[in-house]
C-alpha cells in the first residue's frame, strides 16, 4: 500500500490549500504546489526510490529540503506530520469547502472568519441568503457561481474523469500481473466510455483468487479494504475512489463482463428478452429454464452470451438503452468511428499564445501520431491572459504557417494549415476583421468570456457567429468543464438549427476535462447531419493524443467515420469548406 506518485502530490496539493486558507506566506505555498506539479510529472514512482537510504529528492529540479523531509515522512511513515496537524486544527468541513469551483483558500478563509461558514450547507444558506456579497472581494456574481459549484463539489466527491481512472487501471493492470492470472478485464462505466467514472470494476478469472485479492490489497493508495469474500472484494484508495473486484470461473468471463459492464438499463432489456426466450442471464451465466431446472448453456464469452439470445454483440460505449435499441430490438447500426479514422486535428495552440510547443514540434507530434493534416488555430487578441494574437501578429504566424506548409507537404505528404480559435466577444461581433478572418483556412469561433450572460444573449453570439461568413466551427459549444464548471445556458438547439442552415459544423473537444459536446448532443448533430469534428485543443505535443478521449464520447453517441469531418482526407476536408452553400 505504498504511495503513488498523484497521491503524494494530492498531500501536497491539501497541504498549500491548508496553508493558503490559514494565511501563509505565499512564497511557501507556491513552493507546495510547485513541487506537487513536480512529483506528479515525475515518471518513475517516488514512493520506491525513497525507500532508498541513499536517494536526494533534492536532486529533483523544483524539490527543495522541506518538501524532501515530508515527502520521506509521508513514504515512510505514512502522513506529513505538519499536514496531520493542521487537519487536526481545522474543521471538517473546511475540507469541503476547497471543493467548491471558484471558492479558492483565500475567499474560504474570509467566509472562515467572517461568516463562520465551515459547511457547504451553511455556504449555501449564506449564498442564498445573500450574505456574501456584503464581503469585500466577493460579489452577486461570486454568489451565483459557488451556488453553481456546491452541486459538482457535493456530487463530485467520488466521481472521477474517465482519463484519472483509466490511468489507475492501467496501474491496477500493471500491479495485478505480478499474480497468476488468465483473464482480467475492467467493466462497469470506464468500459462504456463514460465521461466520468464512479467506481472501478474488476473481473477476473485466476487459479487462485484469494492470492489476488491479498494482491489488491497491496495496491498503492488503498486506504482500506470494505469487504472480501469468496468471490467479490471492494477496497476504497486514499482519494476515496472505490475498486470492487469479482473473480470469477472461467465459463462466466463473459457473463460476468456482460452483467457489470451494464448499463442497468441496457440490461433491463437483455434480461427481459432472455426471458421470453425462456432463458434467465445473470452474472454467472446464461441458463435455459424447464420448470424446476436450470442448464448453463452459455457464458464463457460476451460474445456468447449475446447470442445465446439471439442478439448481435455491442459495443460498450453504446449500452445505455438509447441508441443501441429500437422498439426493445437491436439496432442496426453501421461501424462506430475509430480512432484510426482520424486524419487531421483541427483544434491546437502553440509556443505564439499558451502552448508549450512550437508548430513544427505540434506538427512533427500529430505525424507522429499517423495524423496527415494539422490546423493551428491560437488564441485570438481579447484572451489576453494567453498572449492573444491581434491581426499583425496572426498574419505574421500564417507567414511561417505557409512556408511550413509548404516543405512539409513536399517532404511528407503533410499539411499545416492556417487557422484561429477566435474570440466571440461579448457583443456578438468576432474579436478579428472580417477581412483577416477571410484569409484563414479554417476559423474556428469560440467563447472565453462573458460565459455567465444569460441564455437569450449567449444564444444570439453563438447564431451570430454561426452566422458570419468566415466561420467553420464553433468549439467546445456549451463551455462545461466536467466536475468544475457547468454548461453556460445557451440554447443548444438553436445553434444546431443555423448549424444546418448554414452548413457549418460543431466541434467535439477531445480534451477530457472537456468532451463538449456530450454523446446526446453529438447523436444529435448525427442525425441533423451537422458535421461534427473531433479536435484535441491541445497545448502541448502530449495534449495531441487526447484525441483518443473524443473518439470515445463519438461513439458513444453512435457516430461513423462519415459523420466526422476530419476523418476526411485534407483534399477532402479543404473541399468540404470549398463547397459549401
Ligand atoms: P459508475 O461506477 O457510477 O460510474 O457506473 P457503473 O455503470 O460502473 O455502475 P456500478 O459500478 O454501480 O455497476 C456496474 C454495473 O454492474 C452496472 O452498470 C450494472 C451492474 N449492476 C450493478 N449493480 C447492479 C444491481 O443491483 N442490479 C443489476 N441488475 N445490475 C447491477
Ligand atoms: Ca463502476
Ligand atoms: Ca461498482
Ligand atoms: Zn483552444
Amino acid at each position: 500500500m505504498s504511495w503513488s506518485n498523484d497521491a503524494i502530490a494530492d498531500e501536497f496539493e491539501t497541504l498549500a490549500d491548508l496553508l493558503e486558507f490559514q494565511g501563509a506566506n505565499s512564497f511557501r505555498v507556491r513552493a507546495y504546489r510547485n513541487a506537487a506539479r513536480v512529483i506528479r510529472g515525475w515518471l518513475q514512482p517516488l514512493s520506491s526510490r525513497l525507500a532508498d537510504p541513499t536517494f536526494d529528492p533534492t536532486s529533483i529540479e523544483g524539490i527543495g529540503e522541506a518538501v524532501g523531509e515530508k515527502m520521506r515522512a509521508l513514504v515512510l511513515d505514512g502522513a506529513i506530520p505538519q499536514l496531520e496537524e493542521l487537519r487536526r486544527q481545522l474543521p471538517d468541513g473546511v475540507l469541503d469547502l476547497l471543493r467548491v469551483p471558484g471558492l479558492g483558500p483565500k475567499k474560504a478563509a474570509t467566509l472562515f472568519q467572517e461568516l463562520k461558514i465551515d459547511s457547504l450547507d451553511k455556504l449555501e444558506q449564506a449564498c442564498q441568503n445573500q450574505e456574501l456579497r456584503k464581503l469585500k472581494g466577493f460579489g452577486a456574481k461570486t454568489e451565483t457561481t459557488i451556488l453553481e459549484g456546491l452541486s459538482i463539489a457535493r456530487s463530485s466527491q467520488q466521481r472521477l474523469l474517465r482519463s484519472d481512472a483509466e490511468a489507475i487501471a492501467c496501474r491496477l493492470r500493471d500491479h495485478l500481473d505480478g499474480v497468476a492470472h488468465e483473464k482480467l478485464e475492467f467493466a462497469g462505466s470506464l468500459r462504456r466510455g463514460r465521461e466520468t467514472v464512479g467506481d472501478l470494476d474488476l473481473i477476473v478469472v485466476a487459479p487462485d483468487g484469494a492470492a489476488v485479492m491479498d494482491r489488491l490489497a497491496e495496491f498503492d493508495d488503498v486506504r482500506e479494504v470494505i469487504a472480501r469474500g469468496e468471490t467479490k472484494m471492494s477496497v476504497r484508495l486514499r482519494n476515496g475512489f472505490q475498486i470492487d473486484l469479482r473473480v470469477v470461473p472461467d465459463e462466466s468471463f463473459g457473463s460476468a463482463l456482460q452483467y457489470f459492464t451494464g448499463s442497468m438499463a441496457h440490461n433491463v432489456k437483455v434480461r427481459a428478452h432472455a426471458k421470453q426466450l425462456g432463458l434467465k442471464i445473470n452474472e454467472w451465466g446464461v441458463f435455459r429454464v424447464e420448470g424446476e431446472s436450470e442448464t448453463w448453456i452459455a457464458g464463457r464469452t460476451e460474445a456468447d452470451v449475446y447470442e445465446a439470445i439471439g442478439w448481435p454483440w455491442f459495443p460498450p460505449e453504446l449500452r445505455e438503452a438509447r441508441l443501441e435499441f429500437q422498439d426493445s430490438r437491436p439496432a442496426e447500426l453501421p461501424p462506430l468511428i475509430e480512432l484510426s479514422d482520424l486524419r487531421g486535428d483541427l483544434h491546437m495552440h502553440t509556443t505564439a499564445t499558451d502552448g508549450t510547443a512550437s508548430i513544427e514540434e505540434m506538427a512533427r507530434g500529430a505525424y507522429d501520431l499517423g495524423l496527415r493534416y494539422i490546423v493551428i488555430s491560437d488564441h485570438s487578441q481579447r484572451v489576453a491572459m494567453a498572449r492573444g494574437l491581434d491581426e499583425e501578429r496572426l498574419l505574421a504566424q500564417w507567414r511561417e504557417v505557409d512556408e511550413l506548409d509548404r516543405a512539409w507537404s513536399q517532404e511528407l505528404g503533410f499539411r499545416i494549415l492556417k487557422g484561429i480559435e477566435c474570440d466571440i466577444l461579448e457583443d456578438g461581433t468576432m474579436d478579428l476583421s472580417d477581412e483577416v478572418l477571410a484569409q484563414a483556412d479554417w476559423v474556428t469561433a469560440s467563447i472565453h468570456y462573458g460565459q455567465n450572460q444569460p441564455r437569450e444573449q449567449i444564444t444570439e453570439r453563438m447564431l451570430n457567429a454561426v452566422r458570419h461568413p468566415s466561420v467553420d466551427v464553433i468549439a467546445h459549444p456549451t463551455g462545461r468543464l466536467l466536475l468544475r464548471r457547468e454548461p453556460y445556458e445557451v440554447d443548444l438547439p438553436a445553434v444546431m438549427q443555423a448549424c444546418v442552415e448554414h452548413g457549418k459544423a460543431l466541434e467535439l473537444n477531445a480534451n477530457p476535462h472537456r468532451l463538449d459536446l456530450d454523446d446526446v448532443q453529438v447523436a444529435r448533430c448525427a442525425e441533423l447531419g451537422i458535421p461534427v469534428t473531433i479536435s484535441s485543443d491541445a497545448h502541448s505535443v502530449s495534449g495531441l493524443t487526447v484525441l483518443r478521449c473524443g473518439v470515445i464520447q463519438a461513439r458513444r453517441g453512435g457516430l461513423t467515420a462519415n459523420d466526422v469531418l476530419n476523418t476526411r482526407d485534407a483534399d477532402g476536408f479543404i473541399a468540404w469548406k470549398r463547397n459549401r452553400r
